[in-house]
């Protein structure tokens, strides 16, 4: 063995100094910068790369104090992930209000038009730990901070707009039987399994949610092409107590768009983080995502008029029947600065509510207001959580709370505790309640009260549990319905208890007879009868808002969306850069894949660097593709399998294909057949704001 050189380092990477209270953090110091390294006593290092040994090649000396307080910082850099939406993304923007909103509530966000207020948006898969693919079919997770000037609003919500249960005492069963099982640890972020579909079928209450979380709502193309919505019925209150039901809801100014699965699981192996750095990247590019927010209000009288509890939130009120309002914007424009520091440590809490804003009796809410205060101190280590930057108010707050874990502030004086007449004294006595400007909780009606009594009972106005399942899956377009008919048979296929997948098909029936005969079909299993139900199943107008394929919010663009150009040695120049413009004029972005990606001699003799090379580029990672080859790159290129793949993938996930004249054979190798989706390379842009939904029977047996 070589003796060991003993190099001298001088190296400097970097200093972390933090603000006052509530400020923010901020890396102060790269590479190259002249800051010197210290420990998190301020000492100055001499040598980051050599432990303190006794003699150049003997033992480590338990004096080595520089190197245990390193060592014993990253020993504890992980912290309990998030029982469930451990994998997240998140953001900073700001939400603009629309309008004054002061007739329906005093919330200072919805004060005056144009009133800005910072946020800090987080989405999340919910099954899989922190380190999971960002694509599988999961319902995502869509949470708002609102940074208002009354304190901190958390509108913690989904992608859809009911849940899987009525009662957050169910909570702990759901997600034990949708992670992974117990003794074998796996399937990881997966709801095709025995023990979720075990407990579906024997909670009914969770059909409407299974008929969204079989659509292709849970396999979106990107979160900025996500719906949000905040489930459960809220209480806007305005400053004379006067209080209006409301339901929120996200609409995405990109457009809503999903993946077809076969896309979603390639995507999952091309890029695990296909989500993240999407929207990593359009922020950072300056593409910055946008929803409208929009409420639904109405009154008592309207709630008792529907057939279904506005408190149950396995329910929606269909837009056709009540309209969103729409009220304001949010913009996302920051990626955070450090992910562990926002993105990992940001505390949602449904509980965090300000002035203007309160809460319905909902059941699964009420849960909800316990849990996640609850978690936080599990997860953050302490109380103080609160005075982590992402998580700390933008207003002034104060109050007698003192002391415990992590205490980052320093209170002054003698008053910890109220009442106290310190000022009297002359000393400081700090803050006072206000009964004019404080919050106070929405007093209800009578008749709530009268329904008293200590109860454990599930009402009967929460007894349906098949109408409005039976209503989505008749809204969805034809495309939707035979996606969402292919997942529940993908999903019992993967279910090894027969009884299980029996009983589910028999609570199908009642969601759609024809649904469920597509599915036992799928199966090769007799379909049974329908299984008993605790209401009436009713007949409900179809409500087409509640479509992705050819729905209002499916948007025919190239914005925003990312599109594949192969090219190969010889590709004619100007029709490469043709399509570059082309697609670049619309709002899109061009991505040059190339055999090599240091890129390619096009026809005019210069090089055209790659943006990624062919065998890391499939074509899952673009909404459409162009394929620019010469007569020669078309023949090397039709002995590459990646290639091949590109194109027939492409083909097979509905996307428009631009080709040059000369890629026609592999084209055809590919199985590529024509279709209006399949263009000459000058019509490329054109074609390239859709999918091709009738394609589809060409290429997929679906249930
Ligand atoms: Fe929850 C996290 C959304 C019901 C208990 N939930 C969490 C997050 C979202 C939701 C988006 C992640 C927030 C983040 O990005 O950090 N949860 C929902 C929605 C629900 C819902 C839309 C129903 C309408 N949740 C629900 C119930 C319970 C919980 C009924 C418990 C009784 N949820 C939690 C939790 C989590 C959480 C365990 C895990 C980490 C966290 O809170 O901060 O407390």
């Amino acid at each position: 063995m070589a003796k060991n050189s003993t190099p001298k380092s001088g190296a400097n990477s970097g200093i972390a100094t933090q603000a006052g209270n509530g400020g923010e953090t901020h890396q102060q110091a790269g590479a190259g910068d002249t800051a010197v390294l210290t420990t998190n006593q301020g000492m100055p290092i001499s040598d980051n790369q050599n432990q303190l040994k006794s003699g150049a090649r003997g033992p480590v000396l338990l004096e080595d104090f520089v190197l245990r307080e390193k060592i014993f910082h990253f020993d504890h850099e992980r912290i309990p992930e998030r029982i469930v939406h451990a994998r997240g993304s998140a953001a900073h923007g700001y939400f603009e209000a629309y309008e004054d909103l002061s007739e329906i509530t005093r919330a200072d966000l919805f004060s005056e038009k144009g009133k800005r207020t910072p946020v800090f948006t987080r989405f999340s898969t919910v099954a899989g730990g922190a380190g999971s693919v960002d694509t599988p079919r999961d319902v995502r997770g869509f949470a708002v901070k609102f940074y208002t000037q009354e304190g901190n609003w958390d509108l913690v919500g989904n992608n859809i707009p009911v849940f899987f249960i009525q009662d957050a005492i169910k909570f702990p069963d759901l997600i034990h039987a949708v992670k992974m099982e117990a003794d074998r640890g796996y399937p990881q972020a997966a709801s095709a399994h025995d023990t979720f579909w075990d407990f579906v079928g024997l909670m009914p209450e969770t059909t409407h949610m299974i008929m969204w979380a079989m659509s292709d709502r849970t396999i979106p193309r990107t979160l900025r092409h996500i719906q949000g919505f905040g489930i459960h019925t809220f209480r806007l209150v305005n400053a004379e107590g006067k209080s209006t039901f409301v339901k929120f809801h996200w609409k995405p100014k990109q457009g809503l768009g999903s993946t077809l699965w076969d896309e979603a699981v390639k995507i999952a192996g091309a890029d695990p983080d296909f989500q993240r750095r999407d929207l990593f990247e359009a922020i950072a590019s300056g593409d910055f995502p946008e929803w409208e927010l929009g409420i639904q209000a109405f009154d008592e009288e309207f709630a008792d008029s529907l057939p279904y509890d506005v408190l149950d939130s396995t329910k929606i009120i269909p837009e056709e029947l009540l309209p969103v309002r729409p009220i304001g914007r949010m913009v996302l424009d920051r990626n955070p600065d450090n992910f562990f520091a926002e993105t990992e440590q940001v505390a949602y809490c449904p509980s965090n509510i300000v002035p203007g804003v309160d809460f319905s009796n909902d059941p699964l809410l009420q849960g909800r207001l316990f849990s996640y205060l609850d978690t936080q101190l599990k997860r953050l280590g302490s109380t103080n959580f609160h005075q982590i930057p992402v998580n700390a108010p933008k207003c002034p707050f104060g109050n007698f709370q003192r002391d415990g874990h992590m205490q980052m502030q320093v209170p002054q004086g003698r008053a910890n505790y109220e009442p106290n007449s310190l000022a009297q004294a002359g000393e400081e006595g700090g803050p006072r309640e206000s009964p004019s400007a404080g919050f106070t909780s929405f007093a209800g009606r009578a008749e709530q009260e009268e329904q008293g009594g200590k109860l454990r009972i599930r009402p009967e106005s929460f007894a349906d549990h098949y109408s409005q399942a039976r209503m989505f899956f008749r809204s969805l377009d034809p495309a939707e319905q035979s996606h969402l008919a292919s997942a529940v048979v993908f999903e019992l296929s993967k279910v090894s208890l027969e009884h299980v997948r029996t009983r589910v098909l028999a609570n199908l029936v009642n969601v759609d007879p024809e649904l469920a005969a597509r599915v036992a079909d799928g199966l090769a299993m007799p379909l049974p009868k329908a299984s008993a139900t605790a209401a009436p199943v009713q007949d409900f107008d179809v409500s087409p808002a509640l479509r992705i394929v050819r729905g209002p919010l499916e948007l025919d663009t190239l914005e925003g969306k990312k599109f594949g150009i192969l090219i190969a040695d010889g590709s004619d120049a100007a029709e490469v850069k043709a399509v570059v413009a082309a697609v670049s004029k619309g709002g899109g972005t061009p991505f040059i894949v190339a055999p090599k990606v240091g890129g390619a001699k096009l026809s005019d003799g210069k090089v055209m660097a790659a943006d990624g090379q062919l065998a890391g580029s499939p074509s899952v990672l673009f909404d459409a593709v162009a394929v620019l080859l010469s007569e020669d790159g078309c023949n090397t290129l039709l002995k590459e399998g990646a290639a091949v793949q590109f194109v027939m993938d492409a083909f097979g996930h509905l996307k428009a294909i631009g080709h040059s004249e000369a890629a026609q054979p592999l084209l055809d190798k590919a199985g590529v057949e024509a279709d209006e989706g399949v263009v000459d390379a000058a019509k490329f842009a054109d074609a390239a704001v859709k999918r091709y939904w009738d394609r589809e029977p060409k290429v997929r047996i679906l249930a």
